[in-house]
């Protein structure tokens, strides 16, 4: 297969809620569509999920478009490709740089399962038809407001509660809302937040039945939280540091966590997480698929991924209402009974909603991936 061109399409839509982490807020969603389009007129997308600030990982979105724009759309210029790892393997010479990677890599899988006139998740090997979800809380200026919210939720038939933490807005927090709730399923993500001196602060977490504490340290320490997991009895579990299957490897041999956040898009891609779901199924690590607050076509490849079956742990992909007051897809992807449904049309199985994206689009650019550039 030759691709023909490339279509970016720049788009921000304004989140329902602030969402607030231990490393700032973000008001609106900002990111690219990436449309490939094949030498049969058949397109896939993909969504660049890096932030606009370089503050979750490295990546900013304009350095990833410029990574995607100068390095990785050139590479795939008057080439034929016969299967999307190939794609993976022609960027493996570019450093870093994940997201831009994944946007890419992700829309050249859309085009071939579109080709092959089969799902996604099908062509990953997923097989089930629906997935349990959970939702992700942003921190939250007081302890009612989070019970609260946690309720509402929870009342919409989320499965498991994810609650953002930092310091001074941790103990009291979780505490009210185990209290309220003593059966939810229910996590903290700490976004790095936390160092060795706040050992005794995250051993009192130990005590509310947390199925995982997300990222209490910096995000290239692996060997300080092989410390703090040695003395806590709840899970932690990797999402910053995990960029690749090796990044994984040296977390499990060092016992830095037992569940790894899997998001496509900071590990560069399908091919490194499906990888990295073999080694987890394999060596007992629970994983699970992370979110970037995505817009429905990110959502769309996270749902593939997600009913693979060693995916038994409710993801943070939520309903596109959760973020949204309209998603730039059709269809949505709706709640029902605590569970999304995977979608079983060709690719990603859902389209653009054209009249939705236009309103939300800042900028298009087109690219001719067949006579050089345009
Ligand atoms: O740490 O998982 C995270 C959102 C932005 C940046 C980092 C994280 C998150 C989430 C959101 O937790 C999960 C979602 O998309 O619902
Ligand atoms: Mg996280």
């Amino acid at each position: 297969m030759r691709f023909q061109k490339a279509r970016l399409i720049h788009a921000e839509i304004p989140l329902l809620k602030i969402f607030k982490t231990s490393y700032g807020e973000l008001k609106t969603k900002d990111f690219y569509i990436i449309e490939l389009m094949n030498d049969a007129g058949i397109c896939g997308y993909g969504e660049l999920e890096a932030f606009p600030l370089p503050d979750y990982t490295e990546e900013t979105l304009e350095t990833a478009i410029l990574i995607v724009k100068q390095h990785l759309l050139p590479n795939l210029v008057q080439k034929d490709f016969a299967a999307p790892e190939e794609v993976h393997q022609i960027f493996s010479w570019v450093q870093g740089n994940e997201m831009a990677k994944a946007a890419v890599e992700l829309a050249v899988w859309d085009v071939f399962a579109k080709a092959e006139k089969k799902s996604l998740a099908k062509m990953i090997g997923a097989t089930k038809k629906s997935i349990a979800v959970g939702v992700s809380i942003g921190i939250q200026d007081s302890v009612d407001s989070l019970v609260q919210l946690v309720e509402e939720y929870q009342n919409e038939g989320y499965e498991r509660v994810k609650i953002k933490i930092e310091p001074n807005k941790d103990i009291a927090f979780i505490k009210a809302v185990r209290e309220k709730f003593p059966k939810l399923s229910l996590m903290a993500d700490a976004n790095s937040a936390y160092n060795r001196e706040d050992f005794t602060l995250l051993k009192e977490l130990d005590q509310f039945g947390l199925e995982m504490i997300e990222q209490p340290f910096g995000v290239k320490d692996f060997v300080n939280h092989a410390w703090l997991q040695r003395q806590l009895n709840t899970r932690i579990c990797l999402d910053e540091n995990i960029r690749s299957l090796e990044d994984v490897q040296q977390a499990h041999l060092l016992g830095s966590c037992q569940a790894i956040n899997l998001k496509l898009a900071r590990v560069g891609g399908m091919v490194e997480a499906l990888k990295i779901t073999r080694y987890c199924a394999e060596n007992d690590i629970i994983v699970w698929c992370g979110g970037m607050l995505e817009a429905g076509i990110g959502r769309a490849h996270n749902v593939a991924l997600a009913a693979r079956a060693e995916f038994n742990f409710p993801g943070d992909i939520s309903a596109s209402n959760r973020y949204f007051h309209e998603d730039i897809i059709f269809p949505e992807f709706t709640l029902e009974q605590g569970r999304l449904n995977v979608p079983d049309g060709y690719g990603i199985g859902v389209g653009l909603n054209h009249n939705v994206l236009q309103k939300y689009t800042k900028t298009t650019e087109e690219i001719l991936l067949n006579k050089g550039r345009s």
